[in-house]
């Protein structure tokens, strides 16, 4: 049978391979067919269309339409597609079931190919961001946003795939990739968990830089990790989990290992385990997922000895989690049963009964004389609690140096240097639960910077030079989020700063008294509100110890209580003393002595947060970016369920109409004068082989002598700026020609000479 070929590439053209004379014929026997054959292939690849949408939104119609957006988007999700570009931008619709569309074949499908000539994809992207920086000699980075569920975390581990799978590798070379990848059931185990919106969310941000050699091999990565959800380790909502390593070694831990830790196989036994009262997810297996972490810990580099003091602190937590207070008759505090204690003077190598008095006592200092100061019952569990948090925290930040110890680029490992770098940001999505706290603050004002970033690069810059170049534009309207950036960050008037004055203050500030000096400082402001309305009234839908924020992804009540303990985030000097005798190797690295010693304040939570998101700012505008945009199909975390309102929400808040507007009426491709009359002066016998008059002119002279069409392109001031990627294309399709031929020439005059 003949098989038609007909394309529908994604530019959306239909391309009919051209016959001798005009006409077509078929791909795999190469008869020519005529005009029927021809209109029945046009009909088909049309149906086609239809049923599957386009796979670029530059093509709908339709572009401004909105409704037009989120039907081309149903066709293809109903079909398995997920993935649609907006230009260069990435949509990802998140499938909930495993497609087979990550195949080592889909790999080599996507190498070396131009991003329009295949169909859309993750490998595409990757792809695209490899080859500009081995041609352009330019860092990149790939942003991955979307809330949480979205599928963020799972395409960053699409991309890292591909490299490990595509790059050229010696042996050593492998010993990295096989690092890098290791590196992910790691940071998960350890950094991700179930919560309501995510069974697998991340509770960490993470950037990893993966570095390349020359030859375009992966010879080392560089992972910055953002704040740990810590709270997350002494509680948890209903419904949720604590990280996923503490009942992957419940589960999956052997028998002489959970009794020498002194774990029981239950992880209703556990305090910090059962508050969510969730101890199984059926989408997550712990017993097999322990096995795949230990062995990833193994392949990193860490020794049985590493690994053993690794479980040893994690079973510490869950035995500081089980230690019960008392209250005596004059209130204060005393540990109920002594057996954890026993576990944990033997598992943190520290002495029982200094560990005993540090848990319920806090030293003071008075008249240069250190006193111990007894606790009652809350204060003590509230400093066994930030006991546990600061472990963990200070565990898993160990872990990332290690990882980055173990990843770090060899250079005489190598024969090579390592030259470029691409980057890959997979944070905490946006989120909004019944109730909302400190931790959700910081993470969707991470959400709003990396907005902020998008719009600045995409919507913002991309109209700025057109105006800068003197092309006539109508400019598109966006909301532009950096007032909700001002709002949380700016100094002296943001919430970050007010949070940590009241931080700083001595004597009565309280959670309210902070929320107060927001209402007083912020009330009034478009986007924050509390339950005081302007008229002296009360918003009743509002608690008293809320705030609202109107975030660009939606509006979230934050309720003050605990932010002020959080951003303070204070550990009892003797509860420190005692961890920095601790004979555990990597518990030693965690507490330094140094800190006891220390008299300036350390920063709050808040503010390194918002200094370290600064600096990611800075890293990532400095390299060329590539943009995954993931959408969330349903909240139900259920395969084949589109739920329109979500969605729309979704393209709304994430700009994608207005990326489409910009990039409809934009252009795919700008070159600077000089650059492009080099590359291809020699097209045109005016230009060739130099050009003596202005650039402009030069530039106008070869692209008229290339056919180019007035609608395709525009003259700046400094640069052409080229409508559609195919005619690039086009003109890069001649050099090679030219090329081609000239080497045929040369080879002709040689033989004839010779
Ligand atoms: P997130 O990273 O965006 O959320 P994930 O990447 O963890 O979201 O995705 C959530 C879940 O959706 C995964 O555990 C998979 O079950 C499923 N999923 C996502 N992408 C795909 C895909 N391409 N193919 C198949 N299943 C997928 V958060 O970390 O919560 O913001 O903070
Ligand atoms: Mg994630």
């Amino acid at each position: 049978m003949m098989e038609l070929k007909i394309q529908l590439v994604p530019t959306g053209e239909i391309i009919l391979p051209p016959g001798k004379n005009g006409e077509s014929y078929c791909n795999c026997c190469a008869k020519v067919v005529g005009s029927d054959g021809v209109r029945a292939m046009m009909e088909s690849a049309l149906t086609a269309r239809d049923r599957v949408g386009v796979q670029d939104f530059v093509l709908l119609e339709n572009h401004t339409s909105e409704v037009a957006f989120i039907d081309n988007l149903r066709k293809r999700f109903k079909e398995n597609l997920i993935y649609t570009y907006i230009g260069s931008v990435l949509v990802s619709v998140n499938p909930y079931k495993d497609l087979e569309i990550y195949t080592k074949q889909h790999m080599e499908r996507y190498r070396g190919v131009n991003f329009y000539e295949v169909s859309p994809h993750i490998y595409a992207v990757s792809d695209n961001a490899y080859r500009s920086m081995r041609t352009e000699r330019r860092d990149q980075c790939i942003l991955i946003s979307g809330e949480s569920g979205a599928g963020k975390t799972e395409a960053s581990k699409k991309v890292l795939q591909y490299y490990a799978v595509t790059c050229p590798a010696s042996e050593q070379v492998q010993t990295v990739k096989d690092r890098l990848l290791q590196s992910n059931p790691v940071l998960e185990a350890f950094g991700n968990a179930k919560t309501l919106r995510n069974d697998n969310s991340s509770r960490f941000g993470k950037y990893m830089d993966i570095q390349f050699d020359f030859k375009g091999a992966p010879v080392g990565g560089h992972i910055l990790n953002y704040l740990l959800e810590k709270s997350r380790v002494v509680h948890q909502s209903h419904g949720e989990r604590n990280f996923h390593i503490f009942y992957q070694l419940i589960e999956g831990g052997e028998e002489d290992l959970l009794r020498r830790l002194g774990l029981e196989r239950n992880a209703q036994q556990y305090q910090y385990l059962v508050k969510g009262n969730c101890p199984k997810v059926s989408s997550i297996n712990d017993r097999n997922d322990w096995k795949v972490v230990i062995k990833a810990l193994s392949v990193i580099g860490f020794n049985d000895d590493e690994v053993e003091e690794l479980l040893n602190i994690i079973a510490s937590v869950l035995h500081l989690g089980n230690i019960q207070y008392g209250s005596e008759d004059g209130g204060n505090a005393y540990i109920t049963v002594d057996i954890q204690i026993k576990y944990l003077a033997r598992l943190l190598g520290v002495d029982s009964s200094i560990l005993k008095e540090a848990l319920t006592h806090k030293k003071i200092i008075a008249k240069g004389e250190e006193l111990m100061s007894p606790l009652n019952q809350e204060q003590a569990s509230s400093a066994r609690d930030a006991l546990s948090k600061a472990i963990y925290g200070r565990t898993f930040t160990w872990l990332v140096n290690k990882i980055n110890a173990s990843l770090s680029f060899k250079e005489d490992f190598f024969s090579s240097k390592s030259t470029s770098v691409i980057g890959l940001l997979d944070i905490y999505g946006f989120e909004v639960f019944q109730n909302n706290s400190f931790e959700q603050f910081c993470i969707n004002y991470c959400n709003e910077k990396l907005q902020q970033l998008f719009i600045e690069l995409t919507l913002k810059s991309e109209q700025d030079e057109y105006e800068a170049e003197g092309i006539t534009w109508e400019p598109v309207q966006y909301f532009n989020n950096k007032i909700i950036c001002d709002l949380v960050e700016e100094k002296f008037k943001g919430i970050i700063s007010i949070l940590d004055e009241e931080c700083l203050r001595p004597g009565d500030a309280t959670d309210l008294t902070f929320l107060e000096k927001l209402e007083g400082t912020l009330g009034g402001h478009a986007h924050f509100l509390t339950h005081k309305l302007a008229d002296g009234k009360t918003r009743k839908v509002m608690g008293r110890d809320e705030f609202r924020l109107l975030h660009y992804a939606g509006e979230v009540n934050y309720n003050v209580n605990g932010f002020l303990d959080k951003n303070n985030d204070l550990l009892f000097r003797n509860l420190k003393e005692v961890m920095c005798m601790s004979e555990n190797k990597i518990l030693n690295q965690c507490f330094d002595r140094e800190e006891l010693t220390d008299k300036k304040r350390p920063e709050t939570t808040a503010t390194q947060f918002k200094n370290s998101l600064a600096k990611l700012m800075e890293i990532l505008m400095s390299k060329e970016p590539s943009y995954v945009r993931c959408i969330k199909p349903n909240d139900a975390k259920q395969s084949g369920r589109f739920d329109d309102v979500l969605i729309r929400h979704q393209v709304k808040y994430l700009g994608l109409m207005e990326n489409l507007r910009v990039r409809r009426a934009g252009f795919a491709y700008r070159r600077r004068y000089e650059i492009f009359l080099q590359r291809y002066k020699s097209l045109c016998p005016d230009t060739w082989p130099n050009w003596d008059g202005r650039l402009i002119d030069g530039v106008s002279t070869l692209v008229r002598h290339l056919g180019y069409k007035p609608e395709e392109y525009k003259l700046g001031r400094t640069k052409i700026f080229i409508r559609f990627p195919k005619t690039l294309f086009a003109t890069e399709d001649a050099l090679e020609v030219r090329k081609h031929s000239l080497a045929t020439k040369l080879q002709a005059n040689w033989k004839g000479y010779s």
